[in-house]
């Protein structure tokens, strides 16, 4: 049996993941296999960590996105064949688009080995409302927009949430909720199926806007091994330090686009993450765990900002904290232009078809 790939896309914060994990266990229970391939501009990844924590078999393409990395998309692909999963979860980076003519084709190319299932992009309700105001962002929804313009199937996320929202396109468009699993069974029936085709059309794209757009948005992981004073729990260890990260974010005006951060201790762990500066952080995990001596510390970071003052905040907020680390890493940069290793273009797909 050829695996499925299923890529799930949709912009930062659009709830990606968290469809992948509930789509998985929804396949557990039916008594498949699955893997998933996450993927990121650099490395220290929140969502592998979390994948993990879900026991779901899982591989990363770091240091740039899939269109960017084929190689290393296709060596994980390959890799998670010991799995012997029936699907295969991808998730492409959040600000990445262009994935049908770059990612798709290319894949589809390999039919011998895989299954390419219809491309959903998700869209988070409130991203597509705050798009529609005024003050939107001109490179946000330039990304937003081309996502769903290359959608086989768009689907509305966080619907236990949101029950409208402006309806964007011509494609199919379901609501989903990946918390209460409304609309997820659906939904793989619908792309296991094979009745609505991947990659059923291309983008054309001005490679330099696309630059220029994935530039505004600067990225910045964290990684460490922190020791408290004080024994603290992992709820206790990162709600706080999450709010002064926040606080000090939104004062120096950087406008957050996904902020996640977990913190993992030999008792339990806690994820925590927001989608915009005022959120309420949405936490997860073993929030009664006990205190605990050490802990490891990831913190993802999406936002329109400068990466130095990004920088400069977090480092001031990691020293703040009352303990010791033994490894702290940050890293902050914009994406570089990307530069996808293949791209098909619309006639070729004419000519095969
Ligand atoms: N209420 C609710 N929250 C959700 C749902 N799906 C995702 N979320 C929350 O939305 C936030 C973002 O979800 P993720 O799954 O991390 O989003 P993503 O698209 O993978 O984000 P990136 O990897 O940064 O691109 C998290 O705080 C999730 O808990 C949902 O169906 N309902
Ligand atoms: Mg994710």
């Amino acid at each position: 049996m050829k695996p499925t790939v299923v890529f799930v896309g949709g912009f930062l914060g659009a709830g990606k993941t968290t469809l992948i994990l509930a789509a998985a266990r929804e396949l557990k229970k039916r008594g498949m296999h699955c893997a998933a391939i996450l993927n990121d501009q650099s490395d220290a990844l929140v969502d592998t960590q979390l994948a993990e924590l879900h026991s779901l078999p899982s591989g990363e393409v770091t240091a740039g996105c899939f269109c960017c990395r084929f190689s290393d998309l296709s060596a994980q692909l390959e890799s998670m064949l010991q799995h012997r999963p029936e699907v295969i979860f991808a998730e492409p980076v959040g600000s990445c688009t262009d994935i049908s003519a770059t990612v798709l084709h290319p894949l589809l190319a390999q039919h011998e080995a895989y299954r390419v299932a219809p491309f959903t992009v998700l869209v988070d309700p409130l991203r597509a409302m705050e798009l529609l105001r005024a003050d939107a962002d001109e490179d946000v929804a330039f990304l937003f927009h081309k996502q769903l313009q290359e959608a086989d199937l768009v689907c509305m996320t966080k619907s236990d949430l949101h029950v409208s929202c402006p309806e964007p396109g011509a494609v199919p468009i379901r609501q989903i909720s990946a918390s209460t699993g409304q609309g997820v069974a659906a939904w793989l029936d619908e792309v296991l199926a094979g009745e609505l085709s991947a990659g059923k059309d291309v983008l054309d794209i001005d490679y330099a806007r696309y630059a220029q757009a994935e530039a505004a948005l600067a990225w910045l992981n964290f990684r460490g091994a922190f020791e408290p004073s004080v024994p603290v729990s992992p709820a206790m260890l990162l709600g706080p330090w999450i709010d002064a990260i926040v606080r000090a974010l939104s004062g120096a005006g950087i406008r957050i686009v996904h902020l996640k951060a977990m913190a993992t201790a030999p008792t339990g762990y806690v994820k925590a993450a927001l989608c915009a500066n005022g959120q309420e952080p949405v936490v997860e995990g073993t929030l009664d765990a006990s205190p605990a001596t050490t802990h490891e510390v990831t913190l993802n970071l999406r936002a329109l900002g400068e990466p130095a003052v990004m920088t400069r905040i977090v480092e001031r907020e990691i020293d703040r904290l009352d303990g010791c680390w033994n490894e702290r890493a940050v890293r902050c940069f914009q994406p570089a232009a990307p530069q996808p290793e293949r791209r098909v273009l619309r006639e070729e797909i004419a000519a095969r078809n």
